[in-house]
């Protein structure tokens, strides 16, 4: 299966609910009047665009019919994917990591959401594509952590600089920029806890991380890859709002769209923040990371 078809696999549930239910809101009806724009309305809600990515919607196709532009609701889908393309393009920014100079990379993000996985699977993409990297423990709050982190570093062919449970995560990542102090000259990724007691305990911690790090490399981290869990749908748009204003997240993952019929939050965070999407994840393997692509992305949901 080529790249393109893996993708719009990945993407079947939001694609389904997204494709057949406005196929039907289509099909035979030649009108376009206030029952099909109720009705498109709804389903755009339904696959969690969001409010003003819809109202924007229907609002352009009904300037386009007292244009005449537009006279079949068959074409309501080419103004959907127009304007799909035309915000998503703003995330569509994809990362790029130097080779022989070291980069940081900060995981961040709830419980869950992806984080240690999507170290995994971009470890094993920078691998491939000839970095070194290092992966870091500093989510020291469980004792899985660590060792699901140590099986994607074998996997991969990364070695993981840890501690023990309940270790300060900022010794363990005073640690690892000792390593690139001595001469290590690939790519650092940090994973993080996602929760600790309390919403202000966690903060402190990311906070502590990121000014540790910093203070011992002043350019660092390079990159604050927040990791969204995208069937959580506009829950993610929240936690987004939250990580970008408190630790400065500078990128977002968003994972599990294969998952999910809620693929459409991708439109909403991306009318809601100024923050690139720089992978998502469709699968739980290895090779299950892309970088974003709003063409393929929108293409894989509705051609
Ligand atoms: N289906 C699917 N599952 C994923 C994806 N990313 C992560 N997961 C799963 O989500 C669960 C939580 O992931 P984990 O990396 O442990 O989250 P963390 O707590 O943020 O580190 C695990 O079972 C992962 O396999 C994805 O893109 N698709
Ligand atoms: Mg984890």
């Amino acid at each position: 299966m080529g790249l393109f078809d893996k993708l719009k696999a990945g993407l079947t549930k939001t694609r389904d609910v997204l494709t057949k239910n406005l196929d039907n809101l289509i099909f035979g009806k030649r009108v376009l009047d206030q029952s099909l724009y109720d009705e498109l309305e709804e389903l755009m809600i339904s696959a969690d665009m969001g409010p003003q990515f819809t109202y924007d919607l229907i609002e352009d196709v009904k300037q386009r019919v007292k244009r005449k532009e537009l006279d079949d609701a068959s074409q309501i889908k080419k103004v959907l994917q127009e304007r799909m393309i035309d915000i998503l393009k703003r995330m569509e920014k994809p990362l790029t990591i130097p080779q022989g100079r070291p980069f940081v990379i900060m995981a961040i993000g709830v419980n869950g959401s992806g984080k240690t996985t999507t170290i995994g699977k971009m470890a094993n993409m920078l691998r491939q594509g000839g970095h070194q990297v290092l992966l870091v423990a500093g989510d020291t709050f469980r004792a899985a952590a660590i060792e699901q982190l140590e099986v994607w570093g074998n996997r991969v062919g990364a070695p993981v600089i840890k501690q023990k449970m309940n270790a300060d995560p900022a010794a363990v990542v005073f640690d690892a920029i000792g390593r690139i102090k001595a001469g290590f000259n690939g790519v650092v990724i940090v994973d993080t806890a996602g929760r600790l007691h309390t919403r202000t305990n966690l903060m402190e911690e990311l906070k502590k991380v990121k000014r540790v790090i910093g203070k011992e490399m002043p350019d660092a981290p390079h990159e604050i890859l927040l990791v969204l869990d995208a069937t959580t749908g506009q829950n993610a748009v929240m936690q987004a709002k939250l990580f970008k204003e408190d630790i400065g997240a500078t990128g977002i993952v968003l994972t599990k769209l294969d998952g999910t019929s809620k693929g459409g939050v991708v439109v909403r965070i991306a009318g809601e923040l100024e923050l690139p999407v720089r992978f998502i994840g469709v699968g739980e393997g290895m090779d299950d990371l892309r970088t974003f692509d709003s063409r393929d992305f929108t293409a894989a949901l509705l051609d």
